[in-house]
């Protein structure tokens, strides 16, 4: 009944009490009945006409955001997106994902939305959780800090992910920049988040990633659970066979099949684990705790997302359908997907994951009062299941699993001989997880249906709904829903990077030295820490007749991830250097082999002062002017891609090939200094596979390594306990080291102690704020200050003036007199025999060590004289001091 009806109703039985005073007290009664069922109606109505009020929790892979626009895009008296949440131990990393969904936010013009991610809490032995913890690891690798293993993480290819936190290279090319990003410390985190909203009222979730974040909440906070209405889940696969990866039924016997019928869809791991989903795999303990909550859960499991893969007649109708910003954003992002897939089968095995899954849910959301889950995109189907966390039998320790290991009293206080007692898979090549007939048992992460209370009901989707126009060429459900959701013009993005400027124009700069003969040509090997990107600008100031930087070379087995590469290209552009090739290396440390177990990288943290940091180089990346160059994924058969893209001619150089034409470029009888500034990597690999290197190098200046001289004389690798005097650079990549401390090359080492006798924030502020301000020196100033500031505000910054260590290596190298360098020659070896213990350590070996010249001390004061003096040099500055600036030219109608 509707309201109105029932007041017009209400109001004529008190004209007619007026009229028959004879039946008053009858009348009175009715009028009291339909005045309750009229205020009971209203309010009724009040509470329908709310919106649904959803979180969403998501991992920013691809098909997440797709899923993300098409909730922004419902009538918002109907659906409100209240927050987002990220899931920053899956396919994307901390710092790229937050300022992706703030740039998506700010493209549709919803800065109000708030993000969360992160945070620095922990877990205790046993089992306390900490406030605000950051969901950066799975809940069974977690401790007190944000480094940790990637037991479940290796699972997705680590170079994927370089693909994902770009957005292939399209992210910075499309998206437009708003006034919101990542700060240090300032930053939401996903715990405030999700504690502030669910707090405020009945609220919805989805979950289209790991679980780490919610199940955290869940455990830490119990008494809000009552408000949580119902989760959706994208994740498992219950009844799923995977429809790709089998050999067809008359295939030539050099057919392999990846994969044939299973559950899961871990192509990665199907050896070991045929049964997991990546999402569920990602965290399989918290996605138990949020399945078995006790709140109503809705799965859309591969069962159903398998059923709607993106087919060709899809891909079509959408490449012609991209009416708004968003749907553009989408279909570019889609067709870079299916350009760069690993094999031949997209359109059989690319699945509406994420975005299917809340056209589900926003579906049965509109139909609540139907306990069924009716909705107009997949068919639905109550089971019984739970989420296997361990492998049986239960009970048997045999030191896979954490939260029994060691432990008198199990972690959470978990049951012993339990379901989550068993084996817990290691990693991709766990032996306990592969049959002797080669068949994969591990189950860790399988949405199995079970009998009895071990299960929950939970409503699966099955399949997706056919299109009931049978005379289109979509033919799901769903495929029509989506295109026309994205393609509307309501609460559509206003503008995308170039369209928001009437005068965007893109320019590369390059400067012109004319006669000048150039000086010393130098290579820059750096893994991007924040230390490195001080020594790009320095190197870039010193005069071009002394110092020719020939080219960048980036380690992304270090400080930072791979992604990180745009923001090289940015300080290039920001310094008219947009001639200088920038070459990306080996995404693995030497010794590992794809797929990587993390084995040395893990001791980096993934949050503060760490990953999510030096990604977004503390917040201040986002001040640089946006150069045109960037990482991009695409490529060409003629460089053993799948396939060519649309720009085969674009390609990520790799740092070999620049190296290569570097060489190939260099004048009969000149040689190169390589200053490395990160793990060895790059240079391990020059040496080993280009034999002439020793003719054409002329020396090597390494930053890193440490010998301590007393027991408190420790390292910077203070994360793995079992040996506290090794330097990270060198601990990074130890076989890389050993490699290159065996070579004949001639090599000046910048150990960590001279770095520590040279790194004092106070000083070297005071003289950048004393010297001529130029764009670089001011920029220099406020990333040293910010660090400053860090370190002294919070107890996960206190490594910071390693970072300002790492500009020593550049000075050393342009060797002003006045520093007055003490080198001495010490014989010096690494170890790197695969024993965590020793990797990596430095020893002196009067009989086999090779010498090195080994820096003892500078003095300081010319040193930091001689860094802010370099900077505020007027000449060779920068051409365009930052984004900002970038806007208003872009802005303003340009002279003439
Ligand atoms: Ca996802
Ligand atoms: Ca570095």
């Amino acid at each position: 009944m509707d309201v109105t009806v029932c007041r017009f109703a209400a109001s004529r039985l008190l004209r007619v009490e007026i009229g028959i005073r004879k039946m008053l007290l009858q009348r009175t009664f009715w009028v009291v009945i339909a005045l309750i069922i009229g205020l009971a109606v209203a309010k009724l109505h009040i509470v329908d006409s709310r919106p649904h009020r959803i979180l969403l929790d998501t991992d920013v892979d691809t098909d997440d955001f797709f899923a993300l626009l098409y909730i922004l895009k419902l009538n918002r008296s109907e659906f409100e997106l209240e927050a987002i949440t990220i899931n920053a131990n899956a396919w994307t990393d901390a710092g790229h994902a937050v300022n992706q969904i703030y740039d998506i936010l700010y493209m549709m013009g919803r800065d109000d939305i708030p993000v969360g991610v992160g945070g620095e809490g922990g877990i205790l032995e046993d089992g306390t959780i900490l406030p605000d913890v950051g969901g950066y690891l799975p809940i069974i690798e977690q401790g007190n800090s944000t480094a940790g293993g990637c037991r479940y993480r290796q699972a997705i290819p680590i170079g994927r992910r370089l693909d994902i936190d770009s957005n292939y290279g399209l992210r910075k090319a499309f998206l437009p920049q708003g006034s919101r990003k990542y700060s240090p410390l300032r930053q939401p985190t996903a715990q405030q988040v999700l504690i502030d909203k669910i707090s405020a009222g009945p609220i919805t979730i989805f979950i289209t990633g790991g679980h780490t974040n919610f199940a955290i909440f869940l455990l830490k906070n119990p008494h809000l659970k009552k408000n949580v209405k119902h989760i959706y889940i994208m994740g498992g696969g219950v009844r799923s066979r995977n429809p790709t990866g089998c050999c067809p039924r008359n295939a030539s016997s050099s057919c392999e099949p990846i994969q044939c019928g299973d559950r899961g869809n871990l192509f990665t791991d199907f050896i070991s684990n045929p049964y997991a989903e990546f999402n569920i795999f990602g965290d399989p303990f918290a996605a138990y705790q949020v399945i078995h909550s006790g709140i109503p859960v809705t799965l859309v499991p591969l069962d159903a997302t398998n059923t709607i893969p993106i087919n060709e007649d899809f891909f079509k109708a959408f490449e012609k359908s991209q009416h708004t910003y968003e749907a553009q954003y989408c279909f570019q992002s889609l067709k870079m997907a299916r350009d760069t897939w690993f094999d031949d089968q997209f359109y059989t095995s690319y699945s509406m994951w994420d975005s299917f899954t809340s056209g589900v849910a926003v579906s049965i959301m509109r139909n609540s009062h139907n306990k069924n889950g009716e909705n107009e995109f997949a068919e639905m189907e109550y089971m019984n299941i739970t989420v296997v966390t361990s492998n049986e039998p239960y009970g048997v320790h045999d030191g896979s699993n954490p939260f029994f290991d060691g432990h008198k009293v199990p972690k959470f206080n978990l049951e012993k001989g339990g379901v989550h007692s068993g084996h817990v898979q290691t990693g991709l090549r766990d032996p306990f997880c592969t049959m002797q007939n080669g068949k994969g048992r591990c189950q860790d992460g399988y949405t199995k249906e079970v009998k009895g209370s071990q299960g929950v009901r939970v409503l699966v989707a099955t399949r997706a709904k056919p299109n009931p126009d049978t005379s289109s060429e979509l033919d799901r459900a769903y495929f029509k829903s989506f295109l026309d959701v994205l393609n509307h013009p309501q609460q559509t993005g206003k503008f995308n990077f170039t369209t928001q400027f009437r005068y965007y124009k893109e320019v590369l700069y390059k400067p012109d030295f004319g006669s000048k003969k150039l000086g010393k040509p130098i290579v820059f090997d750096m893994d991007m820490s924040a230390g490195d990107f001080l020594a790009l600008y320095y190197l870039l100031k010193l005069p071009v007749e002394v110092i020719n930087l020939k080219a960048v070379i980036v380690s992304p087995t270090g400080w930072a991830n791979a992604a990180t590469i745009d923001v090289v290209y940015d300080l290039l552009h920001m310094m008219g250097r947009d001639d200088i090739p920038v070459g990306l290396g080996d995404i693995f440390a030497l010794n590992q082999t794809d797929p990587g177990d993390c084995k040395y990288i893990k001791v980096i943290p993934q949050g503060s002062g760490g990953f999510l940091d030096s990604d977004t180089l503390y917040g201040l990346a986002r001040h640089l002017p946006r150069s045109p160059r960037r990482y991009t994924a695409e490529n060409s058969l003629k460089f053993g891609a799948p396939r060519n893209t649309d720009h085969p001619e674009l390609r990520q150089p790799l740092a070999l090939e620049i190296w290569d034409s570097i060489v190939k470029k260099l004048e009969p009888g000149s040689k190169i200094s390589i200053l490395t500034n990160g793990p060895l990597t790059n240079l391990a690999k020059i040496i080993r596979l280009r034999k002439n290197s020793s003719s054409v190098i002329q020396d090597v200046y390494v930053v890193g390594g440490h010998i301590n001289h007393s027991n408190l004389d420790k390292g910077n690798v203070l994360t793995v306990h079992s040996n506290e005097y090794r330097e990270m650079n060198l601990y990074l990549d130890p076989l890389a080291a050993k490699i290159v401390f065996e070579s004949s090359l001639d090599i000046t080492l910048i150990p960590l102690n001279a770095q520590r006798n040279a790194s004092s924030f106070s000083k070297i502020l005071q003289r950048l704020g004393r010297t001529n301000k130029t764009p670089e020196a001011l920029f220099a100033y406020r990333l040293l200050s910010r660090l400053y500031r860090l370190q002294q505000t919070h107890h996960r910054y206190h490594h910071m003036d390693t970072f300002l260590g790492e500009i020593l290596g550049a000075v050393v190298l342009a060797g002003d007199s006045f520093l007055n360098p003490i080198l001495q020659i010490k014989p010096i070896k690494v170890l790197a025999d695969g024993a965590e213990s020793k990797d990596g350590q430095i020893v002196v070996d009067e009989k086999q060590g090779k010498l090195v010249k080994m820096l003892q001390a500078v003095d300081p004061v010319a040193y930091y004289d001689n860094f802010a003096n370099q900077l505020g040099v007027n000449k060779q500055s920068a051409v365009i001091g930052s984004f900002d600036e970038q806007r208003r030219i872009w802005s303003a109608q340009p002279n003439s």
